[in-house]
């Protein structure tokens, strides 16, 4: 059976037009009208392969095809379709098509497996707009309740919970949204690597070990505003004097810890923002990750301390909120397996890897046997609009899934 590499080039380039940005990449935000018309576009693709398709009150995307034996265990897939500001198109995008592809195939030679197959859109991967990542995987693990729907808000001050309703979701009933993630038998994301591991050895595909833990904080320094030249330089109370010292905390932290540890503040939001203006307020996140647990809590440790300490030196307030805190998982011996076995009876090269990326594979993963695999990133660039996999690698990537789940959906 032979995987259709111009579809998968064409269904990428066709949903890479939607929310494409002047700045050359795409925003995709969830609870937008972009994201709607991706889900639209994918959802007919669904229907004419005969899978069933249903949208949960929130958004996550549920497609379904038949197995033999209906009412036990499934085999799902999953990804996301919601992006970073001005991000690539192949970011969760490439595994959706993945999944579409290995189903239209089956479709085609009326294949049908013992278990049936599920795979799953989940809405707000990124956790940029609002910034609750992972929230379409954790809230079908049961893991979010309505006031993180109602306390969540975006830059320009609008509810998670209300933009919801907006586009006709209802965070209401997030409780009813909960998974049978007990009934998964076996969990795979097919992703892009987003990093050079696999491009500077020159190997298409990846077999994920684990991956690694995350947390998000967000940081609010509050000082005293004033005039840039009228306000003498002793007895200011600038909170972004501060902000800078803890940003360069943050790096060196990492750094100290080295190996597998990342710590990135990537966004910082300067008020009132005026170039004549002693800043009033301060706010950063900080994104902090480690395979090693133990030292990420350390580092996060490490990092609150010196935040409350240089603050209270200058003379500001400082607030740290850790958004999300999610230990590492690591992948099911069983699947890698398999995968691994499927790799080498197709001939395709392969290697294994940590994920320095997070996925809803972190969050399913912790429920059920998961596995992933990675599909080379070309430059190991990504998270901008110079991401680019090959369609023939992610064909590659997807015969080596197609190939794994005959064997273990049969
Ligand atoms: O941030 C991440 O690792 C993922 O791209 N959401
Ligand atoms: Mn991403
Ligand atoms: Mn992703």
């Amino acid at each position: 059976m032979r995987i259709d590499i111009k579809r998968i080039e064409n269904r990428i380039n066709e949903i890479g037009n939607i929310g494409k940005v002047s700045s050359g990449g795409i925003t995709r935000f969830p609870y937008t009208d972009e994201e709607k018309k991706t889900k639209e576009l994918i959802i007919n693709w669904g229907n004419k392969i005969g899978l069933n398709v249903f949208e949960d009150s929130i958004g996550n995307v549920i497609f379904h095809k038949d197995g033999l034996k209906n009412n036990g265990e499934v085999i799902l897939m999953g990804s996301h379709i919601d992006s970073v500001p001005n991000g690539g198109k192949y970011d969760g995008v490439a595994g959706i098509v993945s999944y579409l592809e290995i189903m239209e195939i089956f479709y085609e030679n009326k294949i049908k497996t013992k278990y049936p197959l599920e795979f799953i859109i989940f809405v707000n991967e990124e956790g940029c707009r609002f910034p609750i990542g992972l929230m379409g995987s954790s809230a079908l693990a049961g893991r979010l309740s309505k006031e993180d729907l109602y306390q969540n808000k975006d830059k320009e001050g609008l509810i998670l919970a209300k933009e919801m309703e907006k586009h006709g979701y209802d965070p209401d009933k997030i409780m009813e949204v909960k998974y049978p993630l007990e009934k998964v038998k076996a969990y795979f994301e097919l992703h892009i690597e987003q990093g050079g591991v696999l491009d500077t050895r020159d190997i298409p595909i990846g077999i994920v070990d684990g991956i690694t833990g995350l947390s998000v904080l967000t940081v609010k320094i509050e000082g005293i505003s004033g005039h840039a030249g009228a306000f003498p330089m002793e007895g200011r109370r600038d909170p972004l004097i501060s902000a800078t010292k803890i940003i360069q905390f943050v790096q060196k932290t990492a750094l100290e810890y080295g190996n597998t540890a990342r710590g990135t503040v990537g966004d910082v939001r300067v008020l009132p923002g005026g170039s004549n203006v002693i800043p009033s307020t301060v706010e950063f996140t900080i994104d902090y990750r480690d395979l090693n647990f133990g030292n990420m809590k350390n580092a996060i440790r490490k990092i609150t301390r010196y935040s409350k300490e240089i603050s209270s030196e200058s003379g500001v307030q400082c607030t740290i909120d850790v958004n999300q805190l999610i230990k590492p998982v690591l992948s099911n011996d069983e699947l890698i397996e398999e995968i691994s076995n499927s790799a080498e009876k197709l001939e395709i090269p392969y290697m294994n890897l940590p994920s320095g990326a997070g996925h809803d594979a972190m969050i399913i993963g912790q429920f059920c046997p998961m596995a992933m695999i990675f599909i080379r990133s070309v430059g190991g660039v990504s998270h901008c609009p110079e991401e680019h996999s090959t369609s023939k690698d992610i064909g590659l990537g997807t015969k080596v899934l197609m190939d794994t789940l005959l064997k273990v959906a049969k």
